[in-house]
């Protein structure tokens, strides 16, 4: 009979660790989803014992268990922060579930030790989701690399041109925009962040990380007169951090402090940037391909006619502004530039 405390107190673990769960889904990264599905499984757990209710309940002795006086008597061990808090909640979860299906196995209900085990799997699953998805940072995209800049977009807005590049099907979508104030920059990154998210594509913010933490962005793109990627870091956390360079030494001492990828440029003669440094040429180029263990963007000049070049010399990622803002069918050209760049391997 003894069996029935355990389960009965196992069900209560697994099904508080999973509200616990639930509701960092749901207050914490807002999503709606997840906690949907944390909560479909805590219902299971439940319901799957259900006729063993009034047993369970009249084994029930809570205050007389000796583990409740040892865990009040644990010293606090301190703050610990979501991660952690979720971690611990899901492998809390697991274990439970294993006593469970155990306890129910000694009993003789091996078909529902079985749902039991099932649902173990099944948390383990949804636990990896809730890692990758929020933790986990996606590495920089191969392909193109869109960058917004309404000035050149021939009269459309930025948000018309941000939904022609996720048709288009592109992986990540930087918001530059240097002439709105910050009100208005705020409400195209959140409209932006809105279409993106819906997508799958990353999208990162230049220049103000503000900004970028306030929309959830999926990251901040910085150049070597913004904020330093040490204290950047500090701000954002494990989110993207990419770091405009034109140098060695720059690309050096932006591996060193933590930056996630470099742009590396300008490859080519751009008139897109106020106050843009001289062509860094192949030169500059060859030495990150060859040196750079960490991602790298080009950009500067990047074009149709030369893309094919700048992919045989080894790069991988090409961020333009004016060749896809710039023209009137972005989708057409976007699959011009991915045919040359496929030409070129
Ligand atoms: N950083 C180096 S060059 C450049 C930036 C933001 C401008 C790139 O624009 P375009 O139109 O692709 O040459
Ligand atoms: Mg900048």
């Amino acid at each position: 009979m003894k069996t029935y405390r355990i389960i009965d107190a196992n069900l209560n673990r697994a099904s508080e660790g999973l509200r616990v769960i639930e509701e960092i889904n749901r207050f914490v990264y807002e999503d709606a989803q997840a906690a949907k599905n944390i909560k479909e499984i805590r219902h299971k757990i439940r319901d799957a014992s259900k006729r063993f209710d009034n047993l369970l309940f009249w084994q029930r002795d809570s205050l007389t268990d000796k583990g409740f006086k040892i865990s009040q008597n644990e010293t606090d061990k301190g703050k610990t922060d979501i991660k952690n808090l979720a971690l611990r909640n899901f492998k809390r979860v697991q274990e439970a579930l294993r006593v469970i299906e155990e306890n129910f196995k000694t009993e003789g209900y091996n078909n529902l030790a079985k749902k039991y085990e099932k649902y173990r799997f099944l948390s383990y699953q949804l636990e990896k989701k809730f890692f990758e998805l929020n933790f986990q940072k996606k590495p920089l995209p191969k392909g193109i690399y869109c960058i917004t800049d309404e000035k050149f977009s021939l009269g459309k807005n930025n948000i018309t041109v941000v939904k022609e590049m996720i048709k288009a099907g592109v992986e990540i979508i930087q918001y530059r925009e240097k002439e709105k104030d910050m009100e208005a920059k705020y409400k195209e990154c959140i409209e932006m962040r809105k279409l993106t998210k819906q997508a799958g594509t990353l999208f990162i913010v230049n220049d103000n990380i503000d900004l970028a933490i306030v929309t959830e962005a999926d990251g901040v793109h910085l150049g070597q007169e913004d904020m330093p990627v040490k204290q950047a870091r500090k701000l954002i956390g494990n989110k993207i951090i990419g770091v405009s360079t034109h140098s060695p030494e720059q690309a050096q001492k932006a591996v060193e402090d933590g930056a996630d990828y470099i742009g590396v440029g300008p490859i080519f003669k751009t008139y897109t940037k106020k106050d843009v440094v001289d062509p860094v040429g192949y030169e500059y180029l060859d030495y990150v391909v060859k040196n750079i263990k960490i991602p790298f963007a080009v950009i500067g000049g990047i074009k149709e006619r030369n893309i094919a070049e700048v992919a045989k010399r080894g790069a991988t990622c090409f961020a333009m502004i004016t060749e896809i803002v710039g023209t009137e069918n972005i989708c057409e050209k976007i699959k011009n530039l991915i045919k040359r760049i496929n030409k070129a391997e």
